[in-house]
């Protein structure tokens, strides 16, 4: 209990999507591992008045991310298809604020800031620290926790609540040693 959750606090919850845990088009190795875990951070925000965001990946069907139309990936996460819906045991509290990123066909966007009013809301609602964690580390989890620090926000990494694609077996570890260079601490659920 040594980081205090109040309501400056809030809890990102970063694309757990079916498409990225097993069974999915773009599985991240153990990603359905993060789901139990990210509800228990839940808990405590909850109980504590921190905020919870949700980011979605929520991409068009013709989004230039996918190897049809000259990106690296997979079909992944398309807007309204079965893919794109959070995992069914990930728990969504009513209060809970949702934002969706790379809805451009153009343009991909890893980061839940990256054209979404996420700054401005947070920055409104009081928020100056951020728990973040969910999938995948070494792309959107990384992305939103660089630019929460490019905001000003305090930012956490919630190591036991975030799993890696590992397109190169040391992508994750790499990321979180980014992270940890721009004064990000990596947590595990017992400290806080
Ligand atoms: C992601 C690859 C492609 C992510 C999204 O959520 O980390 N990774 N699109
Ligand atoms: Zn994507």
């Amino acid at each position: 209990m040594s980081i205090p959750i109040n309501e400056n606090a809030a809890l990102i919850v970063v694309d757990v999507q079916n498409d990225f845990c097993e069974g999915g088009t773009l599985p991240v190795p153990d990603g359905d591992k993060v789901v139990p875990v990210l509800n228990n951070y839940q808990e405590k925000f909850l109980h504590t008045g921190g905020i919870i965001v949700f980011t979605r990946d929520w991409h068009p069907a013709n989004h230039s991310s996918f190897r049809e139309f000259g990106g690296i990936w997979p079909v992944h996460c398309v807007q309204n298809t079965k893919g794109a819906q959070f995992h069914p045991g990930l728990h969504f509290p009513d209060v809970a604020l949702l934002v969706s990123t790379a809805t451009n066909p153009e343009k991909e966007a890893y980061s839940g800031f990256e054209g979404t009013r996420l700054a401005e809301v947070l920055k409104k609602l009081g928020v100056e620290t951020l728990f973040v964690g969910g999938l995948a580390t070494d792309y959107c989890v990384k992305a939103t926790a660089l630019d929460g620090v490019k905001y000003g926000f305090t930012v956490y990494f919630l190591e036991d609540a975030s799993r890696g694609v590992n397109v190169r077996p040391d992508d994750s570890q790499k990321a979180i040693d980014e992270m940890k260079s721009a004064g990000i601490r990596a947590i595990t659920l017992d400290e806080i």
